[in-house]
Protein backbone atom coordinates (compact mmCIF):
# COMPACT_ATOMS: atom_id res chain seq x y z
CA UNK A 1 0.00 0.00 0.00
CA UNK A 2 1.11 3.61 -1.00
CA UNK A 3 2.23 5.63 2.22
CA UNK A 4 0.95 8.97 0.80
CA UNK A 5 -1.65 10.12 -1.69
CA UNK A 6 -0.40 11.99 -5.14
CA UNK A 7 -2.89 14.64 -5.78
CA UNK A 8 -3.45 15.80 -9.27
CA UNK A 9 -5.08 18.86 -10.14
CA UNK A 10 -6.25 19.43 -13.44
CA UNK A 11 -7.91 22.81 -13.80
CA UNK A 12 -9.61 23.41 -16.58
CA UNK A 13 -9.51 21.04 -19.41
CA UNK A 14 -10.92 21.74 -22.89
CA UNK A 15 -14.18 21.46 -22.41
CA UNK A 16 -16.18 23.66 -20.23
CA UNK A 17 -16.96 27.54 -21.17
CA UNK A 18 -15.81 30.43 -19.08
CA UNK A 19 -18.90 32.22 -19.86
CA UNK A 20 -20.29 29.24 -18.23
CA UNK A 21 -18.16 28.33 -15.36
CA UNK A 22 -16.49 31.87 -14.64
CA UNK A 23 -14.46 30.06 -11.92
CA UNK A 24 -12.55 28.54 -14.53
CA UNK A 25 -8.64 29.34 -14.80
CA UNK A 26 -8.13 30.49 -18.51
CA UNK A 27 -5.71 33.20 -18.72
CA UNK A 28 -1.88 32.18 -17.51
CA UNK A 29 -2.44 34.63 -15.09
CA UNK A 30 -5.22 32.53 -13.63
CA UNK A 31 -3.88 29.37 -14.35
CA UNK A 32 -0.28 30.22 -12.53
CA UNK A 33 -2.25 31.70 -9.24
CA UNK A 34 -4.52 28.59 -9.54
CA UNK A 35 -1.07 26.38 -9.55
CA UNK A 36 0.40 28.19 -6.44
CA UNK A 37 -2.58 27.64 -4.69
CA UNK A 38 -3.11 24.49 -5.14
CA UNK A 39 0.58 23.66 -4.72
CA UNK A 40 0.15 25.29 -0.95
CA UNK A 41 -3.09 23.08 -0.38
CA UNK A 42 -1.03 19.57 -1.95
CA UNK A 43 -1.36 18.92 -5.29
CA UNK A 44 1.80 17.95 -6.71
CA UNK A 45 0.99 17.69 -10.31
CA UNK A 46 -0.71 20.19 -12.20
CA UNK A 47 -2.38 18.41 -15.92
CA UNK A 48 -2.76 22.00 -18.01
CA UNK A 49 -4.75 22.87 -20.95
CA UNK A 50 -4.71 26.11 -22.14
CA UNK A 51 -6.60 28.64 -23.75
CA UNK A 52 -6.70 31.34 -25.99
CA UNK A 53 -7.48 35.24 -25.69
CA UNK A 54 -10.89 34.52 -26.21
CA UNK A 55 -10.84 31.16 -23.79
CA UNK A 56 -11.06 28.87 -26.67
CA UNK A 57 -8.68 25.50 -26.20
CA UNK A 58 -6.01 25.98 -27.85
CA UNK A 59 -2.48 23.73 -28.51
CA UNK A 60 -0.42 27.25 -29.58
CA UNK A 61 3.28 26.05 -29.52
CA UNK A 62 4.67 29.73 -28.18
CA UNK A 63 1.76 29.68 -25.50
CA UNK A 64 2.33 26.08 -24.25
CA UNK A 65 6.01 27.14 -24.07
CA UNK A 66 5.18 30.19 -22.39
CA UNK A 67 2.80 28.18 -19.87
CA UNK A 68 5.73 25.53 -19.16
CA UNK A 69 8.04 28.21 -18.25
CA UNK A 70 5.86 30.26 -15.97
CA UNK A 71 4.71 27.04 -13.98
CA UNK A 72 8.16 25.83 -13.65
CA UNK A 73 9.20 29.66 -12.35
CA UNK A 74 6.39 29.99 -10.12
CA UNK A 75 5.92 26.42 -8.75
CA UNK A 76 7.67 22.96 -7.72
CA UNK A 77 4.34 21.42 -9.27
CA UNK A 78 5.05 18.51 -12.07
CA UNK A 79 3.78 20.25 -14.91
CA UNK A 80 2.24 17.80 -16.92
CA UNK A 81 0.99 18.79 -20.70
CA UNK A 82 -2.05 17.19 -22.15
CA UNK A 83 -1.63 15.60 -25.54
CA UNK A 84 -5.33 15.18 -25.60
CA UNK A 85 -6.56 18.73 -26.22
CA UNK A 86 -9.90 18.45 -27.54
CA UNK A 87 -11.47 16.45 -29.97
CA UNK A 88 -11.07 18.53 -32.31
CA UNK A 89 -7.34 18.80 -32.08
CA UNK A 90 -5.30 17.03 -34.96
CA UNK A 91 -2.64 14.76 -34.39
CA UNK A 92 0.19 17.09 -35.69
CA UNK A 93 -0.57 19.30 -33.26
CA UNK A 94 -1.05 16.82 -30.11
CA UNK A 95 2.50 15.90 -31.01
CA UNK A 96 3.93 18.95 -31.07
CA UNK A 97 2.99 19.70 -27.81
CA UNK A 98 5.84 17.45 -26.71
CA UNK A 99 7.74 20.79 -28.46
CA UNK A 100 7.03 22.34 -24.81
CA UNK A 101 9.30 20.32 -22.79
CA UNK A 102 6.83 19.72 -19.95
CA UNK A 103 8.75 16.68 -17.49
CA UNK A 104 4.97 14.99 -17.80
CA UNK A 105 2.34 14.80 -20.59
CA UNK A 106 -0.69 12.51 -20.98
CA UNK A 107 -1.43 9.67 -23.40
CA UNK A 108 -4.53 8.35 -24.19
CA UNK A 109 -4.28 4.79 -24.38
CA UNK A 110 -7.64 4.42 -27.04
CA UNK A 111 -10.59 5.87 -28.83
CA UNK A 112 -13.71 6.79 -27.10
CA UNK A 113 -17.09 8.06 -27.54
CA UNK A 114 -17.00 11.47 -25.84
CA UNK A 115 -20.52 12.41 -24.92
CA UNK A 116 -21.67 13.33 -28.50
CA UNK A 117 -18.29 13.35 -29.80
CA UNK A 118 -15.59 11.15 -30.04
CA UNK A 119 -11.75 11.28 -28.60
CA UNK A 120 -10.13 9.70 -31.68
CA UNK A 121 -6.59 8.23 -30.11
CA UNK A 122 -5.62 5.02 -32.91
CA UNK A 123 -2.72 2.50 -32.19
CA UNK A 124 0.22 4.42 -34.54
CA UNK A 125 -0.95 8.25 -33.14
CA UNK A 126 -0.43 5.90 -29.39
CA UNK A 127 3.12 4.37 -30.50
CA UNK A 128 4.35 7.76 -31.83
CA UNK A 129 3.21 9.72 -28.54
CA UNK A 130 5.16 7.04 -26.48
CA UNK A 131 8.33 6.51 -28.31
CA UNK A 132 8.85 10.41 -28.72
CA UNK A 133 8.25 10.96 -25.06
CA UNK A 134 10.53 8.03 -24.30
CA UNK A 135 13.08 9.74 -26.83
CA UNK A 136 12.88 13.05 -25.21
CA UNK A 137 12.62 11.74 -21.32
CA UNK A 138 9.13 12.93 -20.96
CA UNK A 139 7.52 10.57 -18.42
CA UNK A 140 3.78 9.74 -19.80
CA UNK A 141 0.66 9.69 -17.98
CA UNK A 142 -1.83 6.60 -19.61
CA UNK A 143 -5.10 8.23 -19.63
CA UNK A 144 -7.40 5.00 -19.21
CA UNK A 145 -11.08 5.89 -20.04
CA UNK A 146 -11.99 1.91 -20.59
CA UNK A 147 -10.57 -1.54 -19.21
CA UNK A 148 -9.53 -2.45 -22.36
CA UNK A 149 -7.26 0.87 -22.98
CA UNK A 150 -5.31 -1.12 -19.63
CA UNK A 151 -5.15 -4.03 -22.22
CA UNK A 152 -3.63 -1.61 -25.09
CA UNK A 153 -1.06 -0.21 -22.70
CA UNK A 154 0.26 -3.81 -21.84
CA UNK A 155 1.04 -4.16 -25.31
CA UNK A 156 1.96 -1.11 -25.83
CA UNK A 157 4.60 -1.70 -22.57
CA UNK A 158 5.43 -5.39 -23.73
CA UNK A 159 6.07 -3.98 -28.04
CA UNK A 160 8.09 -0.54 -26.98
CA UNK A 161 9.50 -1.06 -23.98
CA UNK A 162 8.91 1.16 -20.25
CA UNK A 163 8.30 5.01 -20.28
CA UNK A 164 11.18 7.18 -19.68
CA UNK A 165 12.30 7.09 -16.01
CA UNK A 166 11.21 3.46 -16.11
CA UNK A 167 7.77 3.76 -13.74
CA UNK A 168 4.44 3.18 -14.70
CA UNK A 169 1.61 5.49 -13.69
CA UNK A 170 -1.81 5.28 -15.18
CA UNK A 171 -4.55 7.67 -14.50
CA UNK A 172 -8.61 6.32 -14.42
CA UNK A 173 -10.94 8.57 -16.10
CA UNK A 174 -14.09 7.54 -15.24
CA UNK A 175 -17.69 8.20 -15.61
CA UNK A 176 -17.50 9.82 -19.31
CA UNK A 177 -20.72 9.16 -21.11
CA UNK A 178 -19.25 6.28 -23.80
CA UNK A 179 -16.43 5.33 -21.28
CA UNK A 180 -16.53 3.33 -18.33
CA UNK A 181 -18.39 3.83 -15.82
CA UNK A 182 -17.17 6.30 -11.99
CA UNK A 183 -18.54 3.55 -10.19
CA UNK A 184 -16.42 1.04 -7.43
CA UNK A 185 -16.97 -2.37 -9.70
CA UNK A 186 -15.24 -0.24 -12.58
CA UNK A 187 -12.39 1.02 -10.32
CA UNK A 188 -11.95 -2.58 -9.18
CA UNK A 189 -11.85 -4.44 -12.69
CA UNK A 190 -9.35 -1.81 -13.60
CA UNK A 191 -7.44 -2.30 -10.49
CA UNK A 192 -7.08 -6.14 -10.98
CA UNK A 193 -6.35 -5.12 -14.25
CA UNK A 194 -3.16 -3.41 -13.19
CA UNK A 195 -1.47 -6.22 -12.33
CA UNK A 196 -0.85 -7.36 -15.30
CA UNK A 197 1.30 -4.67 -15.93
CA UNK A 198 4.71 -3.87 -14.41
CA UNK A 199 5.44 -4.20 -10.90
CA UNK A 200 5.29 -1.12 -8.95
CA UNK A 201 2.41 0.46 -11.70
CA UNK A 202 1.02 3.31 -9.70
CA UNK A 203 -2.77 4.62 -10.39
CA UNK A 204 -4.93 7.57 -10.18
CA UNK A 205 -8.55 7.76 -10.20
CA UNK A 206 -10.90 10.79 -11.60
CA UNK A 207 -14.72 10.64 -11.50
CA UNK A 208 -16.75 12.98 -14.10
CA UNK A 209 -19.39 14.82 -13.24
CA UNK A 210 -21.66 13.12 -10.29
CA UNK A 211 -18.84 10.35 -10.15
CA UNK A 212 -16.64 12.39 -8.75
CA UNK A 213 -17.29 11.12 -4.71
CA UNK A 214 -17.71 7.70 -5.27
CA UNK A 215 -14.31 7.49 -7.55
CA UNK A 216 -12.48 9.44 -5.04
CA UNK A 217 -13.74 7.33 -2.06
CA UNK A 218 -13.03 3.81 -4.53
CA UNK A 219 -9.62 4.76 -5.17
CA UNK A 220 -8.60 5.93 -1.98
CA UNK A 221 -9.69 2.66 -0.25
CA UNK A 222 -8.14 0.76 -3.46
CA UNK A 223 -4.62 2.51 -2.28
CA UNK A 224 -4.74 4.77 -5.73
CA UNK A 225 -4.29 8.05 -6.21
CA UNK A 226 -6.49 11.29 -6.86
CA UNK A 227 -6.98 13.83 -10.10
CA UNK A 228 -9.70 16.19 -9.11
CA UNK A 229 -10.22 19.90 -10.66
CA UNK A 230 -12.40 21.91 -12.63
CA UNK A 231 -11.65 19.98 -16.04
CA UNK A 232 -13.54 17.46 -14.56
CA UNK A 233 -16.01 18.14 -11.83
CA UNK A 234 -17.93 22.21 -11.89
CA UNK A 235 -20.20 21.02 -9.59
CA UNK A 236 -19.73 20.78 -6.24
CA UNK A 237 -22.47 19.49 -4.43
CA UNK A 238 -26.37 19.23 -5.65
CA UNK A 239 -27.54 22.81 -6.45
CA UNK A 240 -23.46 24.17 -5.57
CA UNK A 241 -21.43 24.82 -8.71
CA UNK A 242 -17.79 24.43 -7.74
CA UNK A 243 -16.04 27.80 -6.72
CA UNK A 244 -12.31 27.11 -7.47
CA UNK A 245 -10.37 24.27 -8.14
CA UNK A 246 -8.69 24.90 -4.59
CA UNK A 247 -12.01 23.80 -3.22
CA UNK A 248 -11.38 20.31 -4.77
CA UNK A 249 -7.87 20.02 -4.25
CA UNK A 250 -9.14 20.79 -0.32
CA UNK A 251 -11.63 18.20 -0.54
CA UNK A 252 -9.39 15.53 -1.78
CA UNK A 253 -6.64 15.95 0.78
CA UNK A 254 -9.12 15.89 3.70
CA UNK A 255 -10.15 12.67 2.55
CA UNK A 256 -6.36 11.40 2.17
CA UNK A 257 -5.73 12.69 5.78
CA UNK A 258 -8.49 10.88 6.90
CA UNK A 259 -7.25 7.86 5.27
CA UNK A 260 -3.95 8.21 6.47
CA UNK A 261 -2.28 8.51 3.57
CA UNK A 262 -1.47 12.18 3.55
CA UNK A 263 -0.49 13.91 0.35
CA UNK A 264 3.26 13.38 -1.19
CA UNK A 265 4.80 16.61 -1.94
CA UNK A 266 6.61 17.06 -5.32
CA UNK A 267 9.60 16.00 -4.37
CA UNK A 268 7.97 12.57 -3.10
CA UNK A 269 5.84 12.69 -6.00
CA UNK A 270 8.73 12.86 -8.31
CA UNK A 271 10.69 9.52 -6.60
CA UNK A 272 7.13 8.28 -7.08
CA UNK A 273 6.85 8.77 -10.73
CA UNK A 274 10.13 8.14 -11.85
CA UNK A 275 11.06 12.22 -12.58
CA UNK A 276 14.13 13.34 -11.71
CA UNK A 277 14.47 15.60 -8.56
N1 LIG B 1 -10.23 16.84 -23.56
C1 LIG B 1 -10.38 15.46 -23.85
C2 LIG B 1 -10.85 15.27 -25.25
C3 LIG B 1 -6.02 14.45 -21.95
O1 LIG B 1 -5.94 15.56 -21.45
O2 LIG B 1 -5.04 13.82 -22.31
C4 LIG B 1 -9.12 14.70 -23.67
C5 LIG B 1 -8.42 14.84 -22.40
C6 LIG B 1 -7.36 13.83 -22.13
O3 LIG B 1 -8.63 15.73 -21.60
ZN1 LIG C 1 -7.12 16.60 -19.96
Amino acid sequence: MTTGTLITVAPTGAESAKLEVPALPVTLDELLLTAKECEALGAAVIHVHIRDDQARPTLDPGRLRDTVAALRDGTDLIVQLSTGGAVTDPEANRLAVLDAGPEMASCTMGTVNFGDDVFLNRWEFIVDLHTRMQDRGIVPEYEIFDLGHLTALHRLLDRYGLPAGGHVHVDLVMGVPGGMPGSTEALVACRQALRDLPEGTTFSATGIGRSTIPVMLASVSAGGHLRVGMEDTVTYAKGRPVESNMQLVARAVGLAQLAQRPPLGTRQARELLGLAP
